[in-house]
């Protein structure tokens, strides 16, 4: 490493010469005086951690996140119906908003309150709609996600101006990667003061522009009703998505003094339902005339309510089938046609199968880098059909050969009568060889290993719980081991790999779904981002069981740094509290697990118990998960690890 300082422009410029990209902005830092540096690491910033493990003088510290302590707010009771727009006039724009959630039959949200939203919290105050008050804004957003996913349902959630509708952004860009039905309502200044640098001003609808399906603007309670409308028809229609309506706070509490159309005026919003008739039987043929066709499924079929008539298509064409992680559940993964996950860590038989296929049809997917390896060799045998309800998602990174735009249910069902019985015996056999010779294992000597953690809540849950997952090592074995069944179970953040999702969308599905065992399958780095909202499962006696899989590591970035930067481990020790005693303080059952013997008792436990329980279990630090596609390998180029 150089000194800037004592070097002229010229001389900088030569030594850099040969220098890498993250060696260059080290040099600059240095140069301008920084001595400490606070951040987090992932894939996208580990050329700079392993930089910054070389430079001794330097820190990176690990800054975990806590929510403020707030009161309880507690249910009432008491409702206006959801009408409008007559009998709304005299009402206040918050009791307009009130009767238009209502009308769309919001039953519970999540938030924070503040002051720009005041008067709307005031209207809450009386109404049937349960209100979740949770410790972060984050968890709000999140919780709404993990409802929404879970049920098929809007989640909705509401933050303050400013610093609480900031704090919504990471739950909005989750969301939006995914494509969650979700709407958020922040406050904003009033409407006078917009632009003025005013008090917890933030502009929300520049900020979430691009992380967001659409974002709007009230700033007259004349257009309140009709937006909140609008936002929600976005919101669940066409490909879903996350909307925001920031709201000033003067249209909350001026007064409707005339009727206003609830009309939604959406002229240039035409989502598109059924698939062209003629492509359908395009993409049938070609499935028909294919030796050695695969299904590659997505969460659009299961955002489609497509899973019926995917499972029939499968059966009828005796055609195999490989999900994406958010695709998991779609098929049952008993069903022999059933190849599992693909992709970077997908199993070895869907990423061979995908290679040799004659014909891929995707479905309600969208050949994410994670899933394709190098783009150019994805596939490379194959005539590929795209079924997607967006447009603008198909041969974005890949060639497709026959496009059908349209809902994956509609397409499916169309597709299935044109669908021929077509003998395959040698493109199945192929397939059971992968799949004996490369079953997903484990070592299982020496310390717990996180799979068979995982592989365990499978069995004692009869593969039926709802599985939410923070982002990491843990989230790719949940999808390997756990052993998928249904739609639905799976709620994890794929497109963005948002770490501290699940904890928080893990009580949002609680809430969705009352009398399910619900299960956060979580990494201790994961964990410590959000678990301060395990206060919020106690306060509502949400009885979600958070799993830690404990390796003391951010374990996914020290996989990597093990594989491809040498061992140089920069970064990733992550001593943690210890979690169980966190989790007591904050009113949970907690049980720690060290001993394999002692896991299944303890798993027991946790199903058992009537409340929310934290198992941290203590496991083997230094597992890896395979396979692994490397960056700039193709999936057939797969390291097997300890599969081979
Ligand atoms: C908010 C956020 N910050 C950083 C990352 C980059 N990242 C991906 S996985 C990972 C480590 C996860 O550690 P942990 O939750 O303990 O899970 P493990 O991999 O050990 O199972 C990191 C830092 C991320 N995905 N999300």
């Amino acid at each position: 490493m150089c000194q800037y300082k004592s070097d002229t422009p010229a001389q900088a410029c030569r030594r850099l010469v040969g220098a890498s990209g993250a060696e260059i902005l080290y040099h600059v830092l240095q140069g301008e005086g920084v001595e400490i540096l606070f951040g987090y690491p992932g894939a996208a910033v580990l050329p700079i951690f392993d930089v910054l493990d070389r430079a001794s003088a330097w820190h990176a510290q690990v800054i975990s996140r806590r929510g403020p302590k707030d009161q309880i707010m507690t249910k009432k009771t008491k409702s206006n119906g959801g009408s409008c727009p007559e009998s709304c006039i005299g009402m206040s724009g918050a009791q307009v908003f009130h009767e238009m959630l209502l009308a769309e039959k919001v039953d519970l949200m999540f938030g924070f309150p503040g002051g720009a939203v005041l008067p709307i919290f005031d209207v809450l105050y009386e109404s049937p709609i349960q209100f979740v008050l949770t410790r972060h804004e984050q968890g709000a957003a999140h919780m709404a996600d993990g409802y929404a996913r879970s049920t098929g349902k809007v989640g909705v959630v509401i933050a303050t101006s400013g610093p609480g509708a900031t704090n919504l952004v990471t739950g909005l860009a989750t969301a939006n990667m995914d494509s969650v039905p979700m709407v958020a309502f922040t406050g904003q200044v009033r409407s006078n003061l917009i632009g003025n640098d005013a008090f917890q001003e933030a502009d929300m609808t520049g900020i979430t522009r691009p992380i967001t399906k659409h974002n709007f603007m009230v700033k007259r309670v004349e257009d309140l009703g009709r937006t909140v409308r609008e936002a929600f028809h976005i919101a669940r229609t066409g490909r879903p998505g996350p909307v925001l309506v920031d709201i000033a706070v003067d249209s909350t509490v001026n007064k409707l003094t005339q009727e206003a159309s609830l009309e939604p005026d959406l002229p240039g919003y035409k989502p598109r339902h059924a698939g062209h008739i003629r492509q359908i039987k395009m993409a049938a043929q070609a499935i028909n005339a294919a030796q050695r066709p695969v299904l590659y499924v997505g969460g659009g079929v299961v955002i489609a309510g497509a899973t019926d008539a995917l499972r029939a298509l499968v059966e009828k064409g005796r055609i195999p089938v490989t999900t994406t992680l958010l695709g998991l559940g779609a098929v049952d993964e008993t069903d022999p046609l059933a190849l599992q996950m693909l992709g970077m860590h997908g199993s070895a038989t869907a990423n061979f199968a995908v290679q040799e296929c004659d014909c891929l049809v995707a479905v309600g997917a969208r050949f994410d880098d994670r899933v394709t390896g190098t783009v150019e060799t994805f596939a490379p045998k194959a005539k590929i059909v795209h079924i997607d309800i967006d447009p603008t998602s198909i041969a974005k990174n890949v060639d497709v050969d026959i496009p059908v735009v349209g809902d994956a249910r509609n397409i499916l069902e169309q597709m299935l009568e044109f669908i021929e019985q077509v003998d395959r015996t040698e493109w199945l056999n192929r397939i059971a060889e992968w799949k004996a010779k490369y079953p997903l294992r484990y070592e299982t000597d020496g310390n717990i290993r996180p799979q068979e953690v995982i592989e365990q809540l499978g069995k004692m849950t009869d593969h039926n719980a709802i599985v939410a997952t923070g982002v990491g090592q843990h989230q790719m074995w949940a999808a390997q081991f756990y052993g998928w069944r249904q739609p639905r179970q799976i709620v994890t953040s794929g497109g963005l790999g948002t770490m501290g999702y699940g904890c928080p969308a893990a009580i949002g599905a609680q809430f969705g779904n009352p009398g399910k065992t619900v299960i956060d399958i979580d990494g201790d780095g994961s964990f410590s981002m959000t678990m301060v909202e395990v206060i919020t499962a106690v306060q509502y006696n949400q009885p979600v069981k958070f799993v830690v899989l404990d390796n003391g590591y951010l374990g996914m970035v020290r996989q990597w740094q093990e594989m491809f930067y040498g061992r140089r481990y920069s970064a990733v020790t992550h001593p943690c509290p210890d979690f169980a005693t966190v989790a007591r303080g904050f009113g949970s059952h907690a049980i720690t697990v060290k001993q394999r013997s002692e896991l299944s008792d303890a798993i027991a436990e946790m199903l058992k118990h009537e409340g929310p329980v934290v198992l941290d279990v203590k496991v083997e630090p230094e597992e890896n998960v395979y396979p692994m596609v490397a960056a700039g390998k193709s999936l057939h180029e797969m390291d097997l690890g300890k599969l081979a």
